[in-house]
């Protein structure tokens, strides 16, 4: 007999899913009623996600309610559409992987954390395969002027270091995403926080270290007392409404611009400029104000884009109802 319960949404091929509850595991699609109601892709379950559903049968069920969300990973979806696109629900960390070698890029460390502040979860940065290079110490450094205020995780699946220190920070019952490049060692970090193979692994390419795409979908695991969601490797996860937190990553810059002599100073020729200053003096970083400015223009292009596309949105809703 058919009767309703709730889980959580493990993994989802477009809008199917596996939700599990504590013992069993179900292939479920959404009812018609869900599907009529749902206006946008954020009314659609997504991986972490916990949902009520009917089983229908042995293994089967039908989504019919999506439980509140307490944080959403999502980014802006490719094409010439302005899309959000979900990644995930209910994260609590999000685990900025980042590879010693040619993977490193203080750059994108920035972007990233700055998207990942945006969805509510708490960012840490994972510096994987630290047993690569002779000394971790100086990368590390690096990372912490760069992203202040995020705690950084030197770890090496492969000999274990690090791994614990990682576990231990994270309070059991938590839900971490793991974001990064491909080949990364993403599933290989899941694996070994699991003490066992859970997730595919493949070797990088050697010519220039890049992954090879081994993990396809996301997936949900359950390891010991947390929730791991392991991600197919993506180079971004583009800025959605990240302007609240520029500030955030970039206190230092926004720190300094309070001391500029103009209040509205663009710190490109006025006189007293105190960014100016630092960047002459080498007190900031030039590079890094390159950033924090290219970073401010695209947020500026995101909001407009998505002004246009919700723009465009009421007025073909506005049409259909005519
Ligand atoms: N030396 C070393 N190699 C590692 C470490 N972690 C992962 N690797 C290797 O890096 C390669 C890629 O690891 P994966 O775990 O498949 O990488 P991924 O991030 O999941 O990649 P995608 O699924 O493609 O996104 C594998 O050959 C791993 O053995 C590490 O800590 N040290
Ligand atoms: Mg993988
Ligand atoms: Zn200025």
């Amino acid at each position: 007999m058919d009767h309703t319960t709730t889980g959580r949404v493990t993994a989802q091929f477009q809008h199917m899913y596996t939700v599990t509850t504590a013992d069993a595991a179900f292939t479920c699609g959404i009812s018609g009623k869900f599907r009529h109601e749902a206006m946008s892709e954020r009314d659609y379950p997504v991986i972490g996600d916990f949902v009520e559903f009917t089983v229908r049968e042995h293994g089967q069920g039908t989504v019919r309610r999506l439980l509140e969300r307490r944080t959403v990973l999502s980014r802006t979806a490719a094409g010439n559409e302005t899309r959000e696109q979900l990644i995930c629900a209910n994260v609590d960390y999000i685990l900025i992987t980042m590879a010693v070698g040619h993977d490193f890029n203080l750059r994108r460390l920035e972007r990233y954390s700055l998207a990942a502040w945006e969805t509510g979860a708490t960012p840490l940065i994972v510096l994987t395969k630290a047993d690569q290079v002779p000394d971790v110490a100086p990368l590390v450094q690096d990372i912490q002027l760069t992203t202040p205020g995020i705690d950084v995780f030197p770890v090496s699946s492969i000999t274990g270091d690090g791994v614990e220190a990682l576990r231990t920070a994270l309070p059991s019952g938590s839900t971490l995403v793991l974001v990064g490049s491909s080949g990364v060692g993403k599933s290989t970090l899941t694996n070994a926080l699991a003490g066992k193979t859970l997730a595919e692994t493949q070797a990088v390419r050697e010519s220039d270290e890049r992954g090879k795409h081994t993990t396809t979908h996301r997936e949900l695991f359950r390891v010991d007392d947390f929730f791991i969601i392991d991600t197919p490797g993506m180079r971004e996860f583009g800025l959605w409404d990240g302007a609240d937190h520029l500030d955030d990553t970039f206190s230092d810059i926004e720190e300094l611009s309070e001391r500029c002599r103009f209040r509205d100073c663009s710190h490109q020729a006025e006189p007293g400029c105190a960014v100016r200053d630092a960047i002459a003096t080498g007190a900031l970083d030039k590079k890094r104000y390159a950033s924090y400015v290219k970073l401010e223009r695209e947020l500026r292009y995101a909001e407009k884009r998505q002004a246009e596309a919700a723009r465009l949105a009421e007025k073909k809703q506005r049409k259909t109802k005519a």
